[in-house]
């Protein structure tokens, strides 16, 4: 079955890390990977640049560990599961193994999709969609497969590459609205200006359908995320303690990482109707400042 979805010159299934497949994926100059273990898009290229998509030289490619790097999947739900502790936080699509779609090559792009094999654990189906053209363009889809409405929080968890956190900015996301995750009763404050990194930083900004730009000067680049069918973008870096606290996280890596994530979480966390379904897009592009 996976042999199907290959497209010589254009997409073509590999062995990554941990002994993992991959479909690599090729357009014009641009490259990038999608692990089939939790429809992990792990490298993104654009032609002539660095990546844009960072991860740990520390990750795991273990079964029921996540990767850490490239675009986890945070679904059904974000965070810790709203009421069973002995679920895995963020979910368990970045924890399965996904069967390969469908894929075609056009001129300009070269696309494949990816299916969630389904659990026990939710009643819903779930498709990843990547394009790779002059972009990355990432769609979650999510169906309500059974006959009661069921809550559904997720993210699009992108770990992006940059020069040094100290340098690099995050606009777009002025006067929004943000709960800061880290601060006692987490609260729900105002964004004032650009977002800047002096300590460990996590804010769940809601409410917003916004487009985020990460300001590289070290790179000479900024990376702009735009997005469609979200209403939260959740922004985040552990910095020295935690970094440190994390096997798979090595404890100078917080200084090449942002984490700027496509999502739907907390009071933006969707209640999807029988049969109803939902797409959630991130469009990522690099550009010289
Ligand atoms: O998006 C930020 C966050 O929710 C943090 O709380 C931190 O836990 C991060 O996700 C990474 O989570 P993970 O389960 O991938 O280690």
């Amino acid at each position: 079955m996976t042999a199907s979805i290959e497209i010589p010159g254009r997409i073509d299934l590999q062995t990554g890390h941990g002994g993992l497949r991959y479909a690599a994926l090729r357009c014009n100059g641009a490259e990038a990977h999608v692990y089939l273990y939790g429809a992990h898009v792990l490298h993104y290229q654009p032609a002539n640049q660095a990546p844009v998509l960072w991860q740990s030289q520390l990750s795991l490619f273990e079964p029921g560990k996540p990767i850490r790097g490239g675009i986890p999947l945070c679904w059904p739900w974000f965070g810790p599961h709203p009421s069973d502790s002995t679920q895995p936080g963020h979910g368990i699509a970045r924890l399965t193994e996904w069967k390969p779609g469908s894929s075609k090559a056009t001129e300009s792009a070269t696309e494949i999709t990816l299916r969630f094999p389904g659990s026990p654990v939710v009643d819903a189906a779930l498709e990843l969609t990547v394009i790779l053209s002059d972009t990355l363009t990432v769609t979650m889809t999510t169906r309500n497969g059974g006959s009661a409405a069921i809550p559904v929080s997720s993210a699009m968890h992108t770990y992006f590459a940059v020069s040094d956190i100290h340098e690099v900015s995050v606009t777009g996301l002025e006067n929004s609205r943000y709960i800061d995750m880290l601060l006692p009763g987490q609260p729900v404050l105002t964004q004032p200006g650009a977002i800047t990194f002096t300590a460990q930083t996590e804010r769940r900004y809601i409410g917003t359908e916004q487009t985020c730009t990460i300001v590289d000067p070290g790179l000479n680049r900024r990376i702009v995320i735009e997005k469609a069918g979200s209403r939260s973008t959740v922004v985040w870096n552990p910095w020295i303690e935690k970094a440190a606290a994390m096997p798979d996280f090595g404890n100078e890596e917080y200084l090449e990482t942002v984490c700027v994530e496509t999502a739907n979480c907390g009071p933006d966390t969707l209640t999807l109707a029988p049969g109803a379904t939902h797409a959630m897009t991130a469009r990522i592009r690099a550009e010289a400042l």
